[in-house]
């Protein structure tokens, strides 16, 4: 997570100094400045803390623990689950590679859900339970507005809370 943020204040840095320029130029209200990254210059770190170990993670766009649009990558093993759970917010994903899994519910089954191959979408609503789980090496896209916040139905689950 730390990476995570510290790679957020980077990009803040340049979006705040981006936005000063474009409001010198034009009368037009100061957008998000455009965003062009490609998959080389992503700067890849562990994911955040309420993730199990193992996956990985970059932040594209925004800060996922702010208020706001982001957009962040995961890289999760293949095999890899996330444990049911919810979040305040709304939640889209696009998958990237790989297969990701995505059910609803509040107990995992493999047997459930619907098999997301490469170029996928889904939208998961606000306070819906979910739960998710990997073919192969996957990347999925998440986006939404944040901030982030990640609730699992059973707090066992909830890799912040291991020991
Ligand atoms: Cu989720």
């Amino acid at each position: 997570m730390r990476k995570v943020i510290v790679l957020c204040l980077a990009v803040c840095a340049v979006s705040i100094s981006a936005a000063t320029a474009t409001k010198k130029k034009s009368t037009m209200k100061a957008a998000e400045p455009m965003v062009a990254t490609t998959p080389e210059a992503m700067k890849w770190g562990d994911a955040p803390p309420f993730l199990e170990k193992g996956a990985q993670a970059v932040v594209l766009q925004g800060d996922p623990s702010k208020a706001g649009f982001f957009a962040l990558r995961l890289r999760l093993p293949d095999g890899y689950r996330i444990a049911p759970h919810w979040h305040p917010t709304e939640e889209r994903l696009t998958v990237i590679s790989g297969t990701f899994h995505l059910a609803m519910g509040d107990s995992f089954d493999t047997s459930a859900g619907s098999a997301m191959s490469q170029g996928s979408y889904g939208y998961i609503p606000p306070k819906m339970h979910h739960y998710a789980w990997a073919s192969g090496p996957t990347e999925v896209q998440v986006e939404g507005p944040g901030p982030f916040i990640l609730t699992y139905v059973n707090p066992k689950d909830d890799p912040r809370k291991a020991k």
